[in-house]
């Protein structure tokens, strides 16, 4: 008899009954995202049949066109946590202010972010995308609990939706995936304490961008190009328009994501990305399985948004790729020190 399956809600089980205090409501949550998960990957399954892929008709907090389903995803998120007083605000990059429910004054220890689908660009196409999520504890149950640093993160992770749909999580002990088995209905554990590659052989960022960017980030893109077989390069491009998609492809086989910021005068001089519910959840996945994750200057999860929508230049991934995206940054010499 093969051992039975570990499911989502057995292995949040067990981690909290070794975890001293735990009163098992992020357990709870962590359960209701992968609910939250399931319900987003049937509605974009369907999306085709349903009518909701294209526009919504109107742009979101960034200046972006809607799509209908980062409408529906959105719903879905702000409803899983409506209710049992575990929450008391969420966010949203589909949403300018945040969510404070109903049941603020009865308790809710937690605030959760989220993306509701990355990787927009690929909804009507069939693309990969992917739900990001941040868990924090509450404080005083404004907005004012969410303008903290990414250390205060108590949980945080994905759903990627691809040919499989996965989710990755992490509560600060180890990075463990999940897949969910369509016959059941159930994510089942397929690999737990993730471990990522030191290097790898690939990259991802839209090249098509490079004409904005700063002298020390096409430097460090054209190194990775350079045909030096000793030093494990020319890396391979591999760019899918979704940050789920590409980091989570880097997570298993090493590489790094960048999205750099313009060059001083540029159109984004602090790059694309969102602090609360993309950097700072991908980079506290992406280290408790021995990656690194920084803003060229700064490890991402130090950074302090000054507000619920800040964006900050992202440099994701593999180490010896992050490090030396770093020491490129900062105009020192690249190359200190053998490469194997
Ligand atoms: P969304 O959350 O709005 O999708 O933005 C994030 C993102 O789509 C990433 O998933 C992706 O890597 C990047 O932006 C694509 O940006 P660009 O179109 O400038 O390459």
């Amino acid at each position: 008899m093969s051992p039975a399956p570990i499911t989502l809600d057995r292995f949040i089980l067990e981690a909290q009954q070794v975890s001293p205090g735990a009163t098992g409501e992020l357990s709870l949550l962590l359960m209701r995202l992968g609910v939250a998960g399931k319900r987003i990957a049937s509605a974009l399954s369907r999306a085709g049949l349903t009518g909701t892929l294209g526009a919504a008709g109107a742009q979101n907090v960034q200046g972006e066109e809607q799509k209908k389903l980062d409408v529906v995803a959105n719903e879905i998120l702000v409803e899983t946590f409506d209710y049992g007083s575990l929450v008391t605000v969420v966010a949203s990059e589909e949403m300018e202010e945040p969510v404070v429910y109903a049941q603020k004054e009865t308790g809710g220890g937690y605030a959760v972010l989220f993306d509701p689908l990355d990787g927009s660009s690929n909804i009507d196409c069939n693309g990969t995308l992917g739900t990001i999520f941040s868990i924090r504890r509450r404080k005083d149950g404004g907005s004012a609990d969410l303008l903290r640093s990414g250390h205060e993160q108590v949980a945080a992770g994905y759903v990627l939706f691809g040919p499989a749909v996965l989710l990755v999580y992490t509560t600060g002990s180890g990075a463990h995936l999940f897949t969910l088995d369509p016959a059941i209905g159930e994510f089942l554990l397929t690999r737990d304490s993730l471990s990522m590659p030191e290097r790898g052989r690939g990259y991802a960022v839209n090249e098509g961008r490079a004409h904005a960017w700063a002298p020390e980030v096409r430097a460090f893109v054209d190194y990775l190009k350079q045909d030096d077989k000793a030093s494990g390069r020319p890396y391979s491009t591999r760019y899918s328009a979704s940050l789920v998609g590409d980091v989570h492809r880097f997570l298993l086989e090493g590489g790094i994501y960048l999205y750099p910021p313009d060059a001083p005068g540029g159109k984004s001089p602090s790059g694309k990305l969102r602090v609360l519910y993309e950097c700072h959840p991908l980079a506290f996945v992406v280290e408790q399985a021995g990656g690194r994750a920084s803003t060229g200057t700064q490890r991402v999860l130090d950074v302090v948004p000054d507000s619920l929508h800040a964006r900050i230049p992202l440099a994701i991934g593999s180490r010896e790729e992050v490090e030396l995206f770093d020491r490129f940054s900062s105009g020192r010499d690249p190359k200190p020190g053998p490469r194997t």
